[in-house]
């Protein structure tokens, strides 16, 4: 892929070659409980609509954690070593990583990581053209599995920027074992900077997911989209709908996609049966609080350093031992 002339890294093998969405998809929808991998919303389409969510007067997420990082950025960049580069996971369109580099003058290269290719490519010109002492070398690649670090930033110390709260997206487990891998890649003593979703009211989460507008309902059910479309699947989307309830005891999130009624699709050459009621878990948001959050960071071998917060997000700092 070329971005601004020159060429993204791209993991080997391909992020998302049809044969592994193929394969995970049907593992998915043949399980006994049936779930699909939520890294799979993010096409085009849904990186667009992810977009929209952001803009949604009901998700405070994003306008929390801008906030936090314009207030913050200063003393968030003191804890950067000279002459280092900013690993980004799960860099979207890069608008919080421009409040971080906006106060951190000696950044010298960026690398955001997505495995949305479309979504890393649109900001790139223009943090170029914004921060022209920046080297930037986008990577398209799952942050899950082993990826190549650019070698032109190689000799530089590293530092990690995980914002959005995405950490929430995976099982407490899975967030452990990515903090360890994040940890090998940057190394002892390498500070990470993290957005964290807190928990709260059931009153406001349950908007956050469920808005007025009907964005979020369009995120969930594009998954289908992008299954009819990449898998020649037959799944009819008017007998499917969203569902996004707080489930309090697990501290989450859940979304689903109901299926109206009894009714069997087929997806890659394989048939899937579907009982009317009966749900695929698309997604999980894990909401922590700072200690929770805190506590799984240390079982990863990372100590905190600071904590921002407005109460209902926060941007922790912490440190690979
Ligand atoms: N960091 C941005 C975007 C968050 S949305 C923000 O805070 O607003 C989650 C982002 O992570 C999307 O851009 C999505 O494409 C990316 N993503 C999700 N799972 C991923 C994975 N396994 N590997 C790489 N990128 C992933
Ligand atoms: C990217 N991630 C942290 C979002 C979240 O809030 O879990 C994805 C999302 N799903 C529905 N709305 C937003």
């Amino acid at each position: 892929m070329t971005i601004a002339g020159q060429t993204a890294l791209r993991a080997a093998p391909s992020v998302e070659t049809t044969d592994v969405f193929a394969a995970d998809i049907i593992a998915g929808l043949t399980a006994k409980t049936k779930r699909l991998p939520a890294k799979y919303f993010y096409d085009a389409a849904g990186s667009a609509l992810f977009e929209r969510i952001t803009q949604l007067p009901e998700y405070y997420p994003t306008r929390c954690e801008l906030a936090l990082l314009r207030e913050h950025a200063p003393a968030i960049a003191s804890l950067f070593p000279p002459n280092c580069a900013l690993i980004e996971f799960g860099s979207g369109g890069s608008k919080k990583a421009r409040l971080v580099l906006g106060a951190a003058a000696t950044v010298e290269a960026y690398v955001p990581v997505d495995i949305s290719g479309d979504y890393l490519q649109q900001d790139v010109p223009a943090l170029r053209r914004d921060f022209p002492h920046l080297a930037v070398h986008p990577v398209v690649a799952d942050f899950t599995q082993s990826f190549a670090i650019p070698a032109a930033i190689s000799p530089l110390p590293r530092v990690g920027f995980f914002p959005g709260s995405t950490i929430g997206n995976f099982e407490p487990d899975e967030a452990v074992n990515f903090l360890r891998h994040a940890g090998a890649m940057l190394g002892r003593g390498a500070v990470l900077v993290i957005g964290v979703d807190l928990v709260k009211d059931a009153n406001v989460l349950w908007p956050a997911y469920n808005d007025a507008e009907g964005v979020t309902a369009k995120f969930n059910l594009n998954l289908l989209t992008r299954i009819n479309r990449e898998l020649g699947a037959d799944f009819d989307l008017a007998t499917f709908h969203h569902r996004a309830f707080y489930n309090r005891r697990r501290s989450r999130i859940e979304m689903h996609l109901v299926s109206a009624r009894h009714q069997e699709i087929r997806v890659n050459g394989t048939t899937v049966h579907f009982r009317a009621g009966e749900t695929i878990h698309t997604e999980n948001s894990y909401k922590y609080t700072p200690a929770t959050f805190a506590a799984l960071a240390k079982r990863a071998g990372w100590s905190r350093l600071r904590v921002f917060t407005d109460g209902m997000f926060c941007v922790q700092t912490i440190r690979y031992q």
